[in-house]
């Protein structure tokens, strides 16, 4: 630093430089000491070790015997040919094609995705995925695809876990040359809870595909086909698989529920193929469709349609196995399963069980039951770092039949519960949450639209207000932000639009859009962001990938930047030693670039002296080292 404010000096410059210009000139020693990513990584340890992660703090611990996962050997050297290779090859409508025309019931992996999303609140560091994913590629070349990206992995990796989540991607990339990657997109809704600008929906997705991404998994959080457009566009110009995705809510045979019928389905699916889908999704993000209503619904879908379909549901009721062997008797090409170990309740069906059901029937999925085992008894040692997270779901429960909540948002609203003091009214929130859907006039919930219901239902318990206060046009309600931002017209129009009372009553006399919000959205200007995002860190060189975590993201971003400039690539670290720092005489190591390993022992813990600071003894590649924490206990 003191070489580089030498020589951007305008005296050096000016080739006015001597001897005594160092001894006079102070300001060249204006820098801060940059620290080495070893000792950024050190402190990082030391300061968890002293202070604890605040992410964990409170909660369950790993058993001091948990077993240290060891990710099983991937039995051949060269990945064998998988999907992947029909995709680079010949192209996303043959992959298509090719799922019409084989027999076989095609398997997404969700484990890294929508798996830890539904039960461990989105937690899973990628290091755990990373280390796995050659075995995958080697042993399960059958997969039709592995969710690893999107959801709320992307704003979780950078706000929870400090790390990058375009490198997990990338890594994971690389990692399985025969596999393709599948997000879950939320339109133009990005991987965020609000409408973006069309162009930086547009410019998240090209980056998407360049960085990995291969099956992009679209929906809209109000089956609002126009505001997916945008995003499906996109995808089908970047040549990846575009699998355009109805959202399932209600119930097919209620006549009661009549919204939601078979026809809305189907006239869906037929909307989305013409909107450009190589893949049509339903999506059932709450577990609701019953193995009876599968069977009439793919039957339907698949005749009225024609597109390949992919099936998505949660096994939240103890039911998801059925409904996808009822969905494979009526034809459906491939369906969505968790590993074992990482599967059931709020997560998707048993992967395993549903490779040994299919196994000798016309359906087989062509999975090795024994690779599918040893993956799973990884993924169980994993898991069990993960203690902090675990929702407490003792076993599922048909309550979701009631409140329709999405697996993915069922942990962390009753987290949220728990934080306003309502964890021992969770079933009254239960209640509201549907009363909310009934009085928002039946909507699809999933992120965003879940997260508004679910804001509501909470406001309306912590209030004691029912239905009928709401609902009462003389009672004064202060309606949620985000209820009103809804309302407003920002995630854009459900079908049949909102109740009118609902309107008048939250938003007065203001007027609400019915048009797509990215029509009156500004464009952003990319090249104005990127100087704004660059200015306030001057020695980091962004890229692209970075931009577009900032467009999302701005404060997430910037905080993980800065985090990142403090403790360096602690994503290297193991998950033990990420949530509860070191102990004594324990040793670790941390690749932080390809062949070059940090092998870290800690010694010992020093006492905390009257300034308040504590000292931790390392020895880091054999050489010893001091690190000095503030303690703030
Ligand atoms: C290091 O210490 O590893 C290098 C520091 C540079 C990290 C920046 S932070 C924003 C951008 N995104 C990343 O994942 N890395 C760079
Ligand atoms: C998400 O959008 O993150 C979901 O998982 C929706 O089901
Ligand atoms: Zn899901």
């Amino acid at each position: 630093d003191f070489v580089i404010n030498l020589l951007k000096h305008p005296v050096f410059l000016n080739n006015e430089y001597h001897t005594k210009f160092i001894d006079q000139t102070p300001e060249l020693f204006d820098f801060k000491p940059r620290r080495d990513r070893a000792t950024k990584i050190l402190t990082y340890i030391a300061d968890i070790t002293i202070n604890g992660h605040p992410e964990t703090e409170g909660r369950n611990k790993p058993s001091p015997d948990a077993r240290i996962p060891r990710p099983p050997k991937p039995r051949v050297d060269t990945p064998p040919r998988g999907a992947k290779q029909i995709l680079e090859e010949q192209g996303a409508q043959a992959v298509a094609d090719w799922m019409l025309e084989q027999p076989q019931l095609l398997i997404t992996d969700t484990t890294m995705r929508d798996g830890h999303q539904s039960l461990l609140a989105t937690r899973m560091r990628s290091i755990d995925m990373i280390r796995v994913a050659p075995t995958y590629a080697a042993n399960l070349p059958q997969l039709f695809s592995v969710e690893c990206w999107g959801g709320a992995t992307f704003d979780v990796a950078y706000r929870f876990l400090q790390e990058c989540p375009w490198q997990r991607l990338r890594d994971l990339r690389r990692a399985m040359p025969n596999l393709m990657t599948q997000m879950l997109l939320r339109a133009s809704n990005g991987v965020g809870y609000t409408n973006y600008p069309d162009n930086v929906v547009q410019g998240f997705i090209a980056q998407a595909a360049d960085s990995g991404v291969d099956v992009f998994r679209v929906f809209d959080s109000l089956n609002w086909v126009e505001n997916m457009r945008v995003a499906m566009d996109a995808v089908v110009d970047s040549g990846k698989v575009c699998e355009g995705a109805i959202c399932y809510t209600g119930d097919l045979l209620d006549p009661e529920r009549s919204k939601y019928d078979l026809k809305y389905y189907v006239s869906m699916g037929q909307e989305l193929k013409a909107a450009g889908a190589h893949v049509l999704g339903l999506k059932d993000m709450a577990g609701l469709l019953k193995p009876a209503s599968a069977r009439i619904l793919f039957k339907a879908l698949k005749e009225e349609v024609g597109l390949p379909i992919h099936f998505h549901t949660h096994d939240t009721a103890g039911i998801a196995g059925a409904s996808i062997l009822a969905a494979a008797d009526a034809g459906v090409d491939a369906v969505d399963c968790a590993m074992d170990s990482l599967s059931g309740n709020t997560s998707q069906a048993t992967l395993g069980t549903i490779v040994a059901a299919l196994s000798h029937t016309e359906r087989e999925t062509g999975l090795d039951i024994g690779a599918v085992r040893e993956i799973s008894n990884y993924w169980e040692a994993v898991r069990g770092y993960y203690t902090a997270f675990e929702s407490g779901m003792q076993a599922p429960a048909s309550e979701v039949y009631l409140h329709e909540m999405p697996g993915g948002q069922f942990t962390n609203l009753k987290a949220q519960a728990r934080s306003l003091g309502l964890e021992d009214r969770w079933h009254e929130v239960a209640q509201a949450y549907a009363d909310v859907n009934q009085m928002f006039g039946d909507i699809v919930k999933v992120t965003p639209s879940s997260k508004v219901v679910g804001d509501m239902a909470l406001m309306m318990v912590s209030q004691g207000l029912t239905r009928a206060d709401v609902e009462d046009p003389k009672k004064e309600v202060t309606f949620p932000d985000s209820v009103i931002d809804m309302l407003r017209g920002n995630l854009g129009q459900p079908p049949g639009g909102w109740p009118q009372w609902l309107l008048k009553k939250a938003l007065k006399n203001e007027k609400a859009y019915t048009d797509r919000p990215g029509k009156h959205l500004k464009p952003v200007d990319f090249e104005e962001k990127r100087q704004e995002l660059q200015a306030k860190f001057e020695d980091i060189d962004f890229d692209n990938e970075d931009l577009n975590g900032y467009l999302m993201y701005p404060k997430v971003f910037t905080d993980y930047v800065a985090r990142h400039e403090e403790y360096g690539p602690v994503r290297t670290l193991p998950t033990g030693t990420f949530f509860y720092g070191m102990e004594p005489g324990e040793e670790i190591s941390a690749e932080i670039d390809p062949g070059k390993t940090l092998e870290i022992r800690c010694q010992a813990i020093g006492e905390t002296d009257e300034d308040g600071i504590a000292k931790v003894f390392f020895e880091l590649n054999g050489q010893p080292r001091l690190i000095r924490v503030a303690n703030r206990k």
